[in-house]
């Protein structure tokens, strides 16, 4: 087992992932930048080293300073969290260089995952189902950019390979677009990712996002803990999501969990995964797979009793699986809501004092959450203060311990989004399940008006 960890992170996961520690009897070593030293895990930590000033690019984004850190207190793993490093192929390869243990899958791996065509390819060697596209990169032969979409039919979406979490795409809807979107596609990606290299995909008009969560021991076992639905979501940040996803035959949702684990044997994956589908008419559809643990997921965690963030800390530290697929047992209905500080109504953030601090409880309730009465939320970072999870034995059990905790739930100081999940919460059509991707950006534009 690793005996000491560097947690790089901040924030929630940086609390979770030692709470993970001390159970399995790792040392932890909070690194945190100078505006973080009040942060609840810095407390908690065995050892604490200030990695640099507030900017993330000078602290929990500077590779140096977290190998640095892991060098001086006799670290052997680093725990990349989510966000800033975590997927950050060049910082894997530097860590195990380094001679550390990164918890995570292979620098090569979240190498390929980071090249959207090269994930999408790997995908389909390993009978993961895609969405109909380009299947590779378009290149400068315009005549067969338009026959490529002519055959798959408009409208089409381009995306950067460098992209991902929505960022580098566009919708064309016939011909007459197709050649000067691609230009300026590529041109963005240039801008934004030094790679110009795009693809295209029919594009889904209404599907939902749903999610399956993976743990592989890069030994040849690898198991699913189900999906996950986060179609909830506004500007590509996800506001609830939860496990399972509604309304999906039993059979089609166990298929493609299969697939996803044999890709995992296939394409030699080590530690938590999750593989991203568009799911439409009965079909899923992958488009990305994420190689770090992700903010929801707790929501599978409540639905098979399995702490993800323990079995990334295992795979790490050389063991083999000791679930079988046999072994996990879906129970209930699990829903995650993202308390942020931020304005109600215009979204922008609201960091700033959280004079009281008092998060819900009782049964099938679980927040995670850094915060605390006195903490002062700072405004270098994102603005996740706490996930406020609920359990129970069926959806609409889950629903209403949800409304309840968010009852419950008091923050004063700051403005929250609070008002916004009871709302979702109590929503007719959410209730219902299986909203699309759509859902709540329309909701907020028919509440405008
Ligand atoms: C798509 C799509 C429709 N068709 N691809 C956005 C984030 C990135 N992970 C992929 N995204 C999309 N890809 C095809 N072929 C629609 C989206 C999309 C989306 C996906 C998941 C969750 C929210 C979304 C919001 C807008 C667009």
């Amino acid at each position: 087992m690793l005996n000491k960890v560097v947690i790089a992170n901040r924030g929630e996961i940086a609390l979770r992932i030692l709470r993970a520690c001390r159970e399995l009897g790792i040392k932890t070593v909070a690194v945190h930048s100078t505006a973080d030293a009040d942060l609840m895990h810095v407390r908690l930590a065995d050892e604490a080293v200030c990695i640099g000033p507030a900017p993330s690019t000078q602290s929990y984004l500077s590779g140096h300073a977290i190998i640095s850190a892991a060098e001086v207190t006799n670290a052997e793993g680093i725990h990349p969290g989510y966000g800033f490093l975590a997927e950050n192929a060049d910082f894997a390869e530097q860590v195990e260089k380094s001679g550390f243990t990164f918890i995570g899958p292979s620098a090569d791996v979240i190498r390929i995952m980071g090249d959207k065509v090269a994930a999408i390819e790997a995908m389909q060697k390993a009978g993961v189902p895609t969405v109909p596209g380009s299947n590779g990169p378009l290149t400068e032969d315009t005549s067969r950019s338009l026959k490529i979409a002519s055959e798959i039919g408009y409208p089409v979406i381009i995306k950067a390979a460098a992209g991902g979490g929505g960022r580098g795409m566009r919708v064309v809807e016939s011909d007459t677009d197709l050649i000067s979107s691609i230009a300026l596609t590529q041109a963005e990606a240039k801008a934004a990712f030094g790679d110009d290299t795009v693809y295209l995909e029919k594009f889904l008009g209404n599907p939902r996002h749903v999610e399956i969560q993976v743990l592989a021991d890069g030994q040849g076992q690898a198991i699913h803990l189900g999906d996950r639905d986060c179609s909830l979501q506004r500007r590509h940040q996800k506001v609830i999501e939860e496990a399972p996803a509604p309304l999906i035959p039993d059979d089609i949702r166990a298929e493609v969990a299969k697939a996803c684990t044999q890709a995992c044997i296939e394409i030699g994956y080590s530690g938590a995964g999750t593989f991203e589908f568009l799911y439409e008419d009965g079909g899923f559809f992958f488009i990305e797979m994420n190689t770090r643990v992700q903010v929801e997921h707790p929501v599978s965690e409540m639905i098979t009793g399995v702490d993800i963030v323990k079995e990334q800390l295992l795979i790490a530290s050389g063991n083999k699986l000791s679930l079988t697929q046999d072994d996990i047992q879906f129970t209930g209905h699990a829903i995650e809501c993202r308390i942020n500080a931020e304005d109600p109504d215009s979204f922008m953030p609201s960091p700033g004092l959280i004079k009281h601090f008092h998060a819900p409880g009782g049964n099938g309730v679980r927040v995670d959450s850094h915060i605390y009465s006195g903490y002062s939320v700072p405004p270098h970072y994102d603005s996740l203060i706490a996930k406020v999870i609920t359990y129970g034995p069926d959806r609409d059990t889950a629903l209403i311990r949800m409304s309840n905790a968010l009852d419950e739930l008091v923050i004063d100081g700051i403005k929250s989004n609070t008002a916004l999940h009871q709302r979702l919460v109590r929503d007719t059509e959410f209730r219902c399940g299986g909203v699309n991707i759509h859902y709540l950006e329309h909701k907020l534009a028919a509440e405008e008006k």
